[in-house]
């Protein structure tokens, strides 16, 4: 098996064709397995018709051979040891060494063939999301194929009939293999220039994923239905997902993929996107409006554009405030307003590591040093140039730069902002406020009731409460 890197270096003889005996090209193509977790520069093609490559956050395109024409990739369902971010590993299933599983980009018209090896433990399948293809391609394991079992390899061939932004995953034991990480992009560029598609000058992808992995453990739980607690990007977590680099008055499109069990309102700051694409493919002028956030409900994909025309380090992630925490964020009470002092210390005397969280709030918790069990992520975390970020999950920037190069998709580091330009303290005397002393009226009046003694349930931060 081959690098990436490795495979880069030799591209030239592996794609040129001709010079390939007929045997080596009877034979499956070497697949080729990625090390590393981090954002790959664009896999610019050297072979078959020419576009303009997309960039996988936190992930890569997998390379092809050209046999008589026909695009090649392999593809390896497999078991790998994926970063979720630094500090933390999950043992995933997926492709070629990571989860997701490498990006596939072709172009309209292709004729595409995916060799599919199976090394997981069980049998899978690959069905090809949102593509047109012939019935016994689709990849539903029992209704169009019987089940590729494991050391088997399968061979899907098929037209990339149509452009637009396409996602892969098995149809076989689904909820286990998703819930392992067992998912794909796949683009399939235009062939000829489309009034609907525009030419970018960065394209970016990233799959929404979201495992259940036990604070101190390291394979998800495969039957939790809802309540994840790890939000991903690609199978990272905040401060884990690279930034999305690009240069000032660039025209920047991003594609989103849905696999998690709940929709996702993609917000960005500073900027205003129209949504250019669904699962159908480029959207009718007509129905684009200008947006801040779009919802990419289960199953969806979303193209989004953008002029990238202000300077800076804008936020970008999921809406929902609990995807962008990680695991020990969950589980905690409210202690809001609760007045703990001289509490703590006498429950340490029952429970050495007994900690007060949250009486002022939880962003404590992104400057505490607090204990955590092994290979468990902060709830928040991220040095930014100004303190903590808190945040976690799917959360990231967006760098906008005046000097940034074509192509060049570095992390620039923090933006330097104009003197003036950065909210600062007021150091001024205040004024009392000026308060209205009247209570709200309401349509029908209340009746008051006699008081009636209140339950408390009280519980122990990080007590397991099984609900
Ligand atoms: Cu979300």
């Amino acid at each position: 098996m081959m690098k990436r890197r490795d495979f880069l270096a030799s591209a030239g003889l592996v794609v040129a064709a001709s010079s390939v005996s007929r045997v080596a090209m009877a034979a499956l193509p070497e697949p080729v397995i990625q090390a590393t977790p981090d954002t790959m520069p664009p896999l610019v093609p050297n072979s078959g018709r020419p576009y303009n490559p997309v960039v996988t956050l936190n992930g890569w395109t997998l390379p092809w051979r050209m046999n008589n024409g026909v695009k090649e990739f392999h593809l390896v369902a497999e078991p790998v040891v994926r970063e979720i971010a630094p500090g933390m590993v999950a043992h995933l299933w997926g492709y070629n060494g990571q989860s997701p599983g490498p990006t596939i980009e072709v172009v309209e018209g292709d004729r595409v063939r995916l060799f599919v090896t199976n090394k997981l433990p069980e049998h899978t399948t690959i069905h090809w999301h949102g593509q047109r293809l012939p019935n016994g391609m689709d990849g539903v394991g029992g209704l169009n194929q019987p089940q590729i079992q494991p050391g088997k390899t399968f061979v899907y061939e098929f037209v990339a009939r149509r452009p637009g932004t396409f996602m892969y995953h098995p149809h076989a034991d689904e909820m286990t293999q998703m819930a392992m990480g067992m998912m794909g992009f796949w683009v399939t560029h235009p062939k000829i220039r489309n009034p609907l598609i525009d030419e970018v000058n960065r394209d970016f992808c990233f799959l929404l994923n979201a495992y259940d992995v036990e604070p101190g453990s390291y394979t998800p739980k495969v039957n939790t239905m809802l309540d994840f607690n790890l939000w991903t990007w690609n199978s990272r977590s905040f401060p884990g997902i690279d930034s999305l680099n690009v240069r000032l008055n660039d025209k920047v499109r991003i594609r989103i993929g849905n696999l998690t069990m709940t929709n996702h309102p993609i917000h960005l700051h500073g900027h205003e996107f129209l949504v250019t694409g669904t699962d159908g493919g480029p959207t009718p002028k007509s129905t684009r409006w200008y947006e801040v956030t779009t919802d990419v409900a289960v199953g969806q994909m979303r193209q989004i554009e953008f002029l990238a025309d202000e300077e800076g380090d804008w936020a970008f992630h999921c809406h929902k405030s609990h995807h962008t925490m990680n695991a020990m964020g969950h589980d905690v009470p409210t202690m809001v307003g609760v007045d703990h002092s001289g509490i703590a210390s006498k429950i340490r005397k029952l429970i050495p590591d007994y900690m007060v969280m949250g009486e002022r709030g939880m962003a404590d918790m992104a400057e505490m040093e607090m204990p955590l069990p092994d290979n468990t992520l902060p709830m928040m975390t991220g040095q930014g140039p100004f303190g903590p970020v808190e945040m976690g999950g799917m959360f990231t920037t967006l760098k906008v730069r005046k000097d940034q190069k074509p192509g060049d998709y570095k992390d620039p580091g923090w933006f330097k902002h104009p003197a003036g330009t950065v909210a600062y303290e007021f150091k001024g005397s205040l004024a009392e406020p000026n308060r209205a002393h009247s209570a709200g009226n309401q349509a029908m009046p209340r009746v008051t009731q006699p008081s009636s003694p209140t339950e408390v349930r009280v519980r122990k931060p990080n007590a397991h409460t099984g609900h």
